[in-house]
């Protein structure tokens, strides 16, 4: 890139939100919008309800969180059901919002809720600003983290033993 003698260095490309994907996994990874498209899509229609802003009606697509972390290699044994359901999912977005889901929650032999990473919100592309967390189960909107850039998987409460 040429740079100004005169003026201020400027970013002229545009940026790509990158979604880290860390924590108890055998294949952690950095993602960008662009390559999670690469999944099944899904689609979801969710209303939601913020504490202070009202009821609110959102279309998104993206790929099931499930599908994307399971080929991430979280750190349990497949065949044993049981293993799965100490494992926490942390969410944390760009501004450091974040939540946690459990694995049980969105795993299709417990809960099963299909929990979305949305790629578009209400047809629009969010290469830019970063996936946002979809959960059709939830009543409040609080868990629906926009601008998503790590994902931590934990499966750490196996020291209870
Ligand atoms: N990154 C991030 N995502 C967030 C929040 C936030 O503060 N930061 N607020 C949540 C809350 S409380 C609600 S109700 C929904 C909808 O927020 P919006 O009104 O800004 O669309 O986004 C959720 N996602
Ligand atoms: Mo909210």
């Amino acid at each position: 890139m040429s740079q100004s003698l005169t003026g201020p260095v400027t970013e002229t490309a545009d940026p790509v939100a990158q979604l880290s994907l860390g924590g108890d996994l055998a294949r952690p990874a950095r993602l960008t919008v662009a390559e999670l498209r690469e999944w099944p899509q899904h689609h979801a229609e969710v209303d939601f309800e913020c504490a202070t802003s009202g009821v609110q009606h959102h279309r998104f697509a993206g790929p099931l969180l499930h599908d994307v972390l399971t080929a991430a290699g979280p750190g349990f044994d497949p065949v044993r059901r049981k293993d799965r359901l100490r494992f926490l999912v942390a969410v944390r977005g760009a501004d450091g919002h974040h939540a946690v889901l459990s694995w049980a929650e969105m795993d299709p032999d417990f809960a099963g809720a299909p929990v979305l990473l949305g790629l578009t919100l209400d047809d629009v592309p969010l290469d830019r600003a970063g996936p946002q967390l979809v959960l059709p189960q939830d009543r409040c909107g609080a868990r629906h983290i926009s601008g998503i850039n790590a994902i931590r998987v934990d499966g750490g409460y196996a020291s209870w033993a």
